[in-house]
């Protein structure tokens, strides 16, 4: 072969090497553990880690090992192995304090006594690096802190750190079949296979559980509120068993959705009504069972009477004879029953926004003391904007769970980037003036507007096969997000964006910089190209993909987008005040002012709470269908936007990171336009008024919207 030719072929090769060895696919998420481009940085972090030490021998602190193992070679770009003993020069060790008289001796009881059962301290004394914590959990929980520290390249010269979660219970709710099927899963199949467990483990059950250990997560219903009774078998227990086992090493407890009929379904019985006696008893040994395998199960996820689903109304019991039913079943075990508020009903006429707080806020007080009550964070369905549930802050006697839904059924799906950081935000901080001024629902949910110390936040897990985990590469962020916002609700979203960008692409200051910007708007850009103004409901029926506010005859009412924007000849919105379904009566009288009269209506609420005559003058002097053109023409150009300042950053992201976004945000680009098209066409209808020339027309009619059919969307 001639020379030439052979040099060609030569430097054909290494360029495709160099370039796969470049190429991320996602997969690491945001614990890649690269090389710390500061150079200085890099020498001080050095010098700083010498002979690192950690102490103690359990499964968690040898993970915890691992990790720092791993993520001390890629960040520091050399190999380190850990010792277990404290050498000369060591200048870094981690352990519970009963594991060194160093440690003991160095940092006094009083301080680590307020970290609890899960918190940590990090601290440079006596010239060393000091993580230590009252569990082994607690030290992994620190040393996922600490590498955090390196990645987003802080200074370590004088550590003072003591990180305490605000919240017992920080779970992911995986809404996955069986069947590998994930109900409103948009990252492929289950994670979970089941039909392989428990012989063969995927090591993706192991980085699952670094992930959430890295963000504090300490538990995860595996299985789908829309629950099979099977997980309840003895087969399936084996396989749960199975994960429970990885798990349990990260600090995370495995938790099952429990199908009310199960002793029915299962257990041969004719009835599942709580108040019966042998229903009682096979809970009672259901839960004997479980924790005989699974010693340390977290316990029951239940909806119960709704959307089809069997519960205590079946037998005219209330939803807290169900739940106190189970409470006790799992209570000798320290176990939890979360029963979930979500809740309406075919036969009930009244606004759905009513329902479960008409259920639920005449039981409070009459749940089990192991029993907390999970409420979404709005009283519709996780819309791209809701005003908080209003029950929180109306049951005092009962813990209440946030659930939030971290997987984009209605935000987006997984072709949109949406960060929903500011959303999860938007509703912790919300005042429910429950106990006078500052009584946040964050406050509500972690127990100290009414002294509870069963505290929790569950979210629905975004997570699949797919490579990169979440299907969108930015979807990935946000269950980063949720896991922050239950250890330490106070973070705000920028913060935490700040973390995410420069551990998932890159410490520069423009990327920093540019990628926030473009996290930080994006979902008051959603919110205006789908459901502005307080829109909500709108989406295509099934699987909830693009708009569908036309739809009108599917057999419940409140199925149907119409139910909600009521669009009219005189106006559009659902008229929730005295005059109209009174919704506004759950709130208490201090946020009743903020949303009562529709001329001081906080305008992002005002279609949610009013129905509004479409020449209505906003406070901007436009008229209400202006207003409306106006917010979806804005939301769709802003995607443009969106695109614009990714190109930007082409430069400095790894290619085929930039090139998953930049296909994904095209795809965003014409769901927004379609999103815009087809609702200010429909709505046009009802307003008869023009889209202002000064916006480039839709380029398709309303009938053409109306056609369109996605039979095989994901996630339904
Ligand atoms: O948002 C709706 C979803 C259903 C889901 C239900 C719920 C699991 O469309 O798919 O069912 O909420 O939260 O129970």
């Amino acid at each position: 072969m001639p020379f030439i030719i052979k040099k060609t072929i030569a430097v054909f090769l290494f360029t495709c090497v160099a370039h796969v060895v470049k190429a991320e696919d996602g997969y690491e998420l945001w614990m890649r553990y690269v090389k710390v481009s500061d150079n200085n940085l890099l020498l001080s972090y050095k010098k700083s880690i010498s002979s690192p030490a950690v102490l103690g021998n359990s499964a968690t602190i040898q993970a915890a090992k691992n990790e720092l193992e791993k993520g001390l070679s890629g960040l520091l770009n050399r190999s380190y192995t850990l010792s277990s003993t404290i050498a000369n020069n060591t200048s870094f060790i981690a352990g519970t304090a009963v594991s060194s008289t160093f440690i003991s001796a160095n940092i006094p009881k009083e301080e680590l006594a307020k970290t609890g059962s899960d918190g940590f301290i990090i601290k440079t004394q006596a010239g060393k690096i000091i993580i230590t914590a009252n569990s082994d959990i607690g030290v992994l929980y620190g040393i996922f802190h600490f590498l955090r520290l390196l990645q987003t390249q802080q200074n370590i010269g004088q550590l003072n750190i003591t990180s305490v979660p605000k919240l017992k219970h920080r779970i992911l709710n995986h809404w996955d079949n069986l069947n590998r099927t994930v109900e409103r899963g948009y990252a492929g199949a289950s994670i979970w296979n089941w039909h392989k467990l428990p012989g063969f483990i995927d090591k993706r059950y192991i980085d699952y559980a670094r992930a959430n250990a890295s963000i504090g997560i300490n538990g995860a219903v595996l299985n789908n509120v829309n629950s099979n009774a099977a997980i309840l078998t003895d087969a399936y227990l084996q396989k749960v068993k199975a994960l429970a086992d990885i798990m349990r090493v990260y600090g995370i407890r495995v938790y099952l959705s429990a199908r009310f009929s199960a002793p029915i379904e299962t257990g041969g019985l004719t009835t599942a009504d709580p108040l019966n006696e042998a229903v009682q008893q096979w809970w009672k040994q259901k839960a004997r069972q479980i924790y005989s395998i699974i010693p340390d199960f977290g316990g029951f996820l239940v909806k119960a009477n709704s959307e089809g689903q069997p519960g205590p109304q079946d037998y005219k019991r209330t939803h807290a004879d169900g739940a106190n039913m189970l409470a006790d079943a799992v209570a000798p075990y320290n176990g939890i029953v979360i029963w979930r508020a979500f809740v309406y009903a075919a036969e009930n006429p009244v606004d759905r926004h009513k329902q479960a707080y008409d259920d639920f806020v005449p039981l409070d007080g009459k749940f089990r003391s192991n029993v907390m009550v999970q409420v979404k964070n709005g009283a519709i369905d996780f819309m791209p904007r809701e005003p908080f549930h209003p029950i929180f802050g109306a049951m005092p006697k009962t813990a209440l769970m946030m659930e939030f839904q971290i997987t984009q059924e209605y935000t987006g799906q997984s072709t949109s980037l949406v960060y929903l950081g500011p959303l999860y935000k938007e509703v912790l901080n919300s005042d429910t003036y429950s106990k006078g001024k500052g009584s946040t629902v964050a406050r509500v949910i972690d127990g100290s507007t009414d002294n509870h110390t069963l505290t929790g936040m569950a979210g629905v897990s975004n997570i699949g096969s797919d490579i990169n985990w979440c299907g969108h590469p930015f979807a990935q962020a946000n269950w980063y997000a949720f896991g922050r916002l239950c250890w330490n609700h106070d973070l705000d979203s920028d913060a935490i964006a700040d973390e995410w960008i420069r551990m998932t692409f890159s410490n520069k200051r423009n990327v920093v910089q540019k990628v926030k910007e473009m996290m930080l708007g994006s979902r008051e850009t959603m919110v205006s190209y789908m459901n502005p103004l307080g829109l909500h409901h709108i989406m295509g029926t099934g699987h909830h993909y693009g708009p569908a506010p036309w739809v009108k005859e599917l057999q419940r009412p409140e199925w149907n987008p119409v139910y909600y924007h009521k669009a009219d000849s005189t106006g559009i919105g659902f008229n929730r005040t005295v005059s109209g379904s009174n919704a506004i009566a759950q709130y208490s009288s201090a946020v009743q002012t903020q949303w009562n009269d529709v001329n001081t209506c906080d305008e992002k609420l005002l279609l949610w709470f009013h129905h509004v005559p479409w020449n209505h003058k906003m406070k901007n002097g436009q008229t209400l269908w202006n207003e409306l053109c106006n917010q979806y023409y804005d939301g769709a150009e802003k995607v443009k936007q969106l695109q614009q300042t990714w190109s930007s950053v082409k430069q400095e992201i790894d290619t085929e990171q930039f090139n998953v976004v930049a296909q994904l945000l095209k795809i965003q680009q014409e769901e927004a336009k379609w999103w815009r098209n087809a609702c200010l066409l429909y709505f046009q209808t009802f307003s008869k008024q023009p889209i202002p020339a000064t916006f480039e027309q839709p380029d398709k009619t309303l009938e053409y919207y109306q056609g369109l059919q996605f039979p095989f969307a994901p996630g339904n």
